[in-house]
């Protein structure tokens, strides 16, 4: 496989999806195996679940807080070479995550925007102020923002939620002239439109995903394999 002449361009963004972090033993969402074959979408990844039953929300992301972000879940070679890519490239770089691990800051990266939120935050649910939280958290936590405290929520962008830093997110794309999908079925928006508003510019597009995605033909180039292997040969 031939890898990008990076020089070639001035702003790049890249999308990463629970694919990027499979390798790393994190389950993904849609596979045989994922995540929402064994909890249902609507109870643990939407308001009104959390509003119905907060101990099973609650409990389902202290689990994967505990395991990807404090226990033994490690970067792998294409959270490293996205990096690497960052810390190498002379123009403008933006790295949009929608995973909530934290595995792309401990490879090393620094502009990056997790747009469905993070397991290292919480929120209090009245003034959205974000703490950041290594614990279990609990119905009984609070937050101390308020005149009258209101349990603390964890920092995740559910279904119907607005996903965060979008304004930043569309202002790279309006100007990109490289884009990057990693690990994602493009079966969420409004992140599966990204490729769009980058191509109505006129940025090169560039998908890797173990399999071709929803939105695949929406690509100039598809590298279809594992990400640990296609990305360092992609951005070396
Ligand atoms: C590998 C690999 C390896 C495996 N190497 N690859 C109808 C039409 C259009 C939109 C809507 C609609 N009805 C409702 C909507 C909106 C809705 C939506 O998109 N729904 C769809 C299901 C249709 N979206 C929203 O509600 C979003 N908010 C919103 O739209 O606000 C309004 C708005 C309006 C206008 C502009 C902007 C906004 C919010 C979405 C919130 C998503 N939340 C979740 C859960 C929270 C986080 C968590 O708990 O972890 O986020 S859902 C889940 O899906 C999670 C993920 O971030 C997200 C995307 O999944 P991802 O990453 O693509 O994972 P998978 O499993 O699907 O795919 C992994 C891929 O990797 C696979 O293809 C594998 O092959 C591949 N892979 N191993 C390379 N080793």
């Amino acid at each position: 496989m031939r890898s990008i002449v990076v020089s070639k361009y001035k702003k790049i963004v890249i999308l990463t999806g629970a694919g990027i972090s499979a390798e790393s033993g994190i389950s993904t969402f849609r596979a045989k195996d994922g995540l929402w074959e064994k909890y249902k979408l609507e109870d643990v990844a939407t308001l009104d679940g959390y509003k119905r039953d907060p101990e099973l929300v609650l409990d389902f992301y202290n689990k994967r807080r505990q395991s990807f972000c404090l226990g033994t879940s490690k970067p792998n070679a294409a959270h490293y070479a996205l990096a690497e890519l960052e810390e190498k490239f002379d123009g403008e770089f933006l790295l949009v995550t929608q995973n909530i691990d934290n595995l792309h800051e401990q490879a090393g990266s620094k502009n990056v925007i997790h747009m469905h939120g993070e397991l290292l935050k919480v929120r209090c649910a009245k003034t959205n102020q974000v703490i950041p939280w290594t614990t279990d958290l609990t119905s009984n936590d609070f937050c101390t923002c308020c005149q009258y405290p209101l349990p603390l929520r964890p920092h995740i962008v559910w279904f119907g939620e607005m996903p965060l830093g979008l304004d930043i997110i569309y202002h790279h794309l309006a100007q990109a002239d490289l884009f990057i999908a990693i690990g994602t079925s493009g079966t969420v928006y409004p992140a599966a439109g990204f490729v769009e508003e980058a191509k109505s510019v006129g940025a090169e597009s560039i998908e890797v995903n173990l399999e071709p995605s929803e939105i695949n033909s929406h690509f100039d180039i598809l590298l279809h394999g594992k990400a640990s292997q296609l990305v360092p040969e992609l951005v070396k």
